[in-house]
């Protein structure tokens, strides 16, 4: 497989080339010096106002043995455009190899948790599951997971995330499970007769015949052990998807049960999901999650030598980030200023805090920690 092991990446095997001639080159010209590095976006994708910062945690493992003082915004918390979120101050040659991993973490994985986050609050209290892991490469989908759990989804799919995430894998049936069966309800017999009683019974209804009669059907066959419908409805027959679903939930209604669920999925985004988000009780979302845009962070010096220095674009000198305990808003300020109280009477903190300091890292919070911070962090915000 074409893949880098956790050593190859630890020994910066994975680095840009230029990295390792600009360090050689540094090196023999005695060029090497003590520097600040600054990570920030300047152009969130799309619209967007804010991301949630993931990957935290990589990085502090590839880092920890080296001889340089991180600062970090926490696991999991809010950020905007140019604003810092994680600044290392050390010797350039101590941690420059690193940058291609450094980022590649955070990119991808902030990208994911902020795609989840948006669908979260798109999906309000409804159930919203990560089924994605089957669209990215097979060596990446805990990491992938794991930042979809942390943006606010509510499960996983894959089993190896789950148990490192300590929950239950989430999922339904696939089509070729009701294929091989011949019939939907035989299916959802098969399933219902072979699974642990803690396994929800929710049959996918969209493999053979009309949504609605197939509900009718495996409701008339499950009774009350049917936990709900999942309809995975093919484009070519989605149609109007929304007045589907609505037709599902009146015949099941009339026919006393508002317990039975009705999940969708399927090619499922933004849009599609609010536009949904009324009439269904979840969403199993694969694609948008999983391969969700990358959030392009770049590493830049802004000190050398504890003299401010930046390229054409970018302010210099060593930063905090203060955010008010309030309102939420932020300020940039140079490290050594101390902000005023928020123009909302809140008071401003400093949320860029030491993670690796003189060779000790902080001690770690737990991913389900981690998501709740996300999770408390999200009512300050909107799409
Ligand atoms: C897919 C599978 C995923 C759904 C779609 C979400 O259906 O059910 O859970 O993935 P998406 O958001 O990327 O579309 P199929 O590909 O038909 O797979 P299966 O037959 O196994 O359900």
């Amino acid at each position: 497989m074409f893949i880098s092991t956790k050593e190859d990446i630890l020994n910066a095997k994975v680095t840009d080339v230029y990295f390792d001639r600009a360090v050689y080159a540094l090196k023999v010209k005695g060029l090497d010096k003590r520097v600040k590095a600054e990570v920030s976006v300047k152009k969130l994708p799309k619209n967007y106002k804010w991301g949630v910062f993931v990957g935290l945690e990589e990085v502090l493992e590839l880092l920890v043995s080296k001889n340089i003082n991180v600062r970090s915004i926490k696991e999991g918390s809010i950020f905007r455009e140019n604003e810092p979120v994680l600044e290392i101050e050390g010797l350039y040659s101590e941690f420059a190899k690193y940058e291609t991993a450094i980022l590649g973490f955070l990119c991808q994985e902030s990208g994911v948790a902020t795609k989840a986050a948006r669908l979260r609050k798109l999906v309000k209290d409804k159930l919203l599951l990560s089924f994605g892991a089957r669209r990215m490469h097979p060596a990446i989908a805990v990491a992938i997971e794991r930042a979809a759990y942390i943006g606010g989804c509510d499960g996983v799919s894959t089993v190896q995330a789950a148990n490192i995430l300590d929950i239950a894998p989430s999922g339904t049936i696939p089509h070729s499970f009701v294929l091989l069966a011949g019939d939907t309800v035989e299916a959802a017999k098969y399933f219902d007769e072979t699974m642990d009683s803690d396994v929800p019974r929710i049959i996918l209804i969209d493999t053979f015949g009309d949504e609605k009669f197939e509900t009718l059907r495996v409701f008339e066959a499950l009774g009350k052990k049917l936990t709900g419908v999942r309809l995975d409805t093919p484009s070519s027959r989605r149609g109007n998807l929304r007045a589907i679903i609505e037709e599902i939930r009146w015949e099941l209604n009339l026919r006393g049960t508002n317990d039975v669920k009705i999940f969708a999925s399927g090619g499922l985004d933004e849009e599609s999901i609010e536009s949904l988000v009324d009439v269904v009780d979840g969403f199993g979302v694969g694609t948008s999650i999983s391969s969700a845009a990358t959030i392009d962070f770049s590493m830049d010096i802004v000190e050398i030598e504890g003299k401010p220095i930046a390229k054409k674009g970018k302010n210099s000198g060593s930063k905090s980030l203060f955010r008010c305990k309030k309102c939420f808003s932020d300020k940039v300020l140079p490290y050594s200023y101390k902000p005023q109280n928020c123009s909302c009477g809140g008071t401003m903190e400093d949320i860029l805090e030491y993670v690796i300091q003189n060779g000790k890292t902080i001690d770690l919070p737990n991913v389900k920690s981690i998501r709740d911070h996300a999770q408390s962090s999200l009512r300050f915000v909107d799409l």
